[in-house]
C-alpha cells in the first residue's frame, strides 16, 4: 500500500480512459485531480454535434461493472447481435457474432458514454478542471504548463504527484516524457483514412436499417461500415485508401463521393441525404498503430489507453483495451508500495496485451474488407463453429475470445494463430465440412488447445 501523503495523482485527459479511471481510483481514496483541453461536455453549448458512436465489448462492460456505471451506461446502448453484409449485389445478411443473444456488443455514444463517467467521477470526489491543455512539463522542478485555448493564456501548475496520461493518441504527456527521456516511440501509419457521414431516422422517427446490427458493406480494398445509435440514427463510416482509386485522392469532393456511392454503395446513398455537405465539411480521419518501449517514467509518470498504444479501430477495441488497462492500473496502484512498481507491474502486464490486440486489429480489416463473402472464410468459419459446438471448452472462436471473454489479448492471438492453422489444413481440398475426419481433428484439437478459463 503507498503511503497516505503521497495518495494523490494527477491525470491528463478526461476522456473515456481518463473519467473511469478518475472514477476508479477516487472509489479507492486517492485524491484525483484531472486536466482536460476542451470544455465540460455536460454544459450545452458544447461544441461537438456529432453524434460519433462505438462498439462496446465484454472486456469493457466488465470494466465499467467495477466502477459502477454498467447499469447507467447500458441503459442507452443499442444491441448488436451481428455483423449486417451488404454485398454488391443481392440481399444483406446477418452474420451472428456469437452463439445465441448472451453473445452480442453494443453501441454507445462516444459523448454520452463520456458524460455518464465524468459525472461519477465528480461525484467520487475527482476534481476536474476543463480547458486545460497541457502543454509542457519540467518533471525536476515539477511545473506543469496548461493552455487555455479560449484565449490562449497559459497556466503554470506545481505538481508534486505522479502523472497519468489519458490523453489520447496525441498524447503531449507522452512528448513530455519522450524529452525527458526516449520512450522508444514509432508510429506506422496506415495508408487508408476515414469519413464519418450519418443515416437520420425515417419519417415516423425509427431506424432506415436493421437497427440491432453492424452494417458492412466489404468492396476488397475498402469497405463502408455503420452502427445504431439510440435516437434511431446511424453514424456511417467510410474507410478508403489515400491514394489510388477510388482513394481520399481521386475522391475529392462532395459530387465524387455521391458517385463512388452510387457505384459502389448504392443501398446506402439514398439512405445518407447530407453525404456531399458532411463529406466536405469533415476532413478525413488518420488512422494508424503507436508504438512504445516504455510507458513510464520511473514513478513520475505512466501512459495508458490510445497515449499508450493507439491501434486502428478495424476490431473495435481501442476503448474496451483502454478501460482495461484502467482496472488493470487502480488494481496495481492499490496493490503496490511505489509508484513506481505499480506503473512497472502495469506495463509488463499491458504492454504484451496491447501488442497483441494492435496485431489483430491489423489483421481484421483485411477480414472485414474481403473474406467476409469468400467461400474458403466461409467454410472455415462453419467448421470453427461445428468445432466450437463439439469441444467448446477448447476451440473458442477468435472473434469470441476477443469479445465476449477476458482472455489475455496475447494468450487470444496466440491461440487463433493455432486455430487457423486446424482450420485451413482440415479445409484446404474440401468444399463442404462432409468430408472431414472428426476423429483425427479431436486429436488435434486435444494436443494442441488446452481448456481455456472462462470458455463454456
Ligand atoms: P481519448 O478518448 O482520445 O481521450 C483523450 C482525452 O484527452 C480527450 O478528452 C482529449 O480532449 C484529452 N486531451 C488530449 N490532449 C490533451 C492535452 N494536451 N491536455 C489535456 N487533455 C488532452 N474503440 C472501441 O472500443 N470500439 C469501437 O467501436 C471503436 N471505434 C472507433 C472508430 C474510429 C473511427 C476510431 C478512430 C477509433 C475507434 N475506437 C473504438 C477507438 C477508441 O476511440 C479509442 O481507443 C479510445 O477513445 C481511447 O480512449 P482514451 O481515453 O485513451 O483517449
Ligand atoms: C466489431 C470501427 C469498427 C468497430 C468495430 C468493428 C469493426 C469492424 C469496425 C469488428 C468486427 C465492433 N468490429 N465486426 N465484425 N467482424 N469484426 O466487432 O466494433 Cl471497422
Amino acid at each position: 500500500m503507498i503511503a497516505e501523503p503521497t495518495r494523490s495523482l494527477t491525470l491528463i485527459g478526461a476522456g473515456l480512459a481518463g473519467s473511469l479511471l478518475a472514477i476508479l481510483l477516487s472509489r479507492q481514496g486517492w485524491r484525483i485531480t484531472v486536466y482536460e483541453r476542451r470544455g465540460d461536455p455536460r454544459i450545452s453549448d458544447y461544441e461537438s454535434g456529432r453524434s460519433i458512436n462505438l462498439a462496446l465489448a465484454e472486456r469493457g462492460r466488465n470494466a465499467l461493472r467495477q466502477a459502477g456505471v454498467e447499469d447507467a451506461v447500458m441503459a442507452k446502448a443499442v444491441m448488436m447481435r451481428g455483423r449486417m453484409v451488404h454485398p454488391r449485389e443481392g440481399d444483406p445478411l446477418l452474420q451472428r457474432y456469437g452463439r445465441d443473444d448472451s453473445e452480442v456488443i453494443w453501441s454507445v455514444h462516444r459523448n454520452d458514454l463520456n458524460i455518464i463517467l465524468l459525472q461519477l467521477a465528480e461525484e467520487a470526489g475527482a476534481q476536474i478542471h476543463f480547458h486545460r491543455r497541457l502543454h509542457t512539463v519540467d518533471f525536476d522542478a515539477g511545473y506543469a504548463r496548461f493552455i487555455d485555448d479560449r484565449d490562449d493564456h497559459p497556466h503554470d501548475i506545481h505538481f508534486c504527484t505522479p502523472l497519468i496520461g489519458a490523453d489520447g493518441a496525441g498524447s503531449a504527456l507522452r512528448a513530455a516524457m519522450n524529452r525527458k527521456c526516449p520512450l522508444g516511440e514509432h508510429t506506422e501509419f496506415l495508408d487508408h483514412s476515414y469519413k464519418e457521414l450519418e443515416i437520420p431516422p425515417g419519417p415516423d422517427g425509427g431506424f432506415l436499417i436493421e437497427p440491432n446490427a453492424l452494417h458492412i458493406w466489404p468492396r476488397g480494398r475498402y469497405m463502408c461500415i455503420a452502427l445504431p445509435n439510440d435516437e434511431g440514427t446511424f453514424t456511417v463510416t467510410l474507410f478508403l485508401p489515400n491514394e489510388g482509386d477510388p482513394g481520399f485522392s481521386t475522391v475529392r469532393n462532395g459530387e465524387e463521393a455521391e458517385a463512388l456511392f452510387a457505384r459502389d454503395f448504392p443501398d446506402a446513398l439514398p439512405l445518407i441525404p447530407r453525404l456531399r455537405q458532411d463529406w466536405e465539411q469533415h476532413p478525413p480521419g488518420l488512422l494508424g498503430t503507436l508504438y512504445l518501449d516504455r510507458w513510464h517514467l520511473g514513478g513520475k509518470a505512466v501512459l495508458l489507453g490510445d497515449a499508450a498504444h493507439a491501434m486502428v479501430p478495424f476490431h473495435g477495441q481501442g476503448m474496451n483495451c483502454a478501460f482495461e488497462d484502467c482496472v488493470v492500473l487502480a488494481d496495481k496502484l492499490l496493490h503496490a508500495s511505489s509508484a513506481e512498481e505499480a506503473f512497472a507491474a502495469f506495463e509488463a502486464e499491458r504492454k504484451p496485451n496491447a501488442a497483441a490486440i494492435q496485431q489483430m486489429a491489423l489483421e481484421n480489416y483485411i477480414e472485414m474488407r474481403d473474406q467476409v463473402a469468400d467461400a474458403g472464410f466461409l467454410l472455415r468459419r462453419e467448421l470453427e463453429q461445428e468445432l466450437q459446438r463439439r469441444w467448446p471448452t477448447r476451440f473458442v472462436p477468435h472473434y469470441t475470445m476477443v469479445t465476449f471473454m477476458h482472455t489475455p489479448y496475447a494468450v487470444a492471438l496466440e491461440r487463433t494463430r493455432v486455430q487457423h492453422r486446424i482450420l485451413v489444413e482440415a479445409t484446404d481440398g474440401h468444399d463442404s465440412l462432409a468430408t472431414v475426419d472428426w476423429a483425427a481433428l479431436e486429436r488435434i484439437v486435444h494436443d494442441a488447445l488446452p481448456p481455456l478459463e472462462g470458455a463454456h
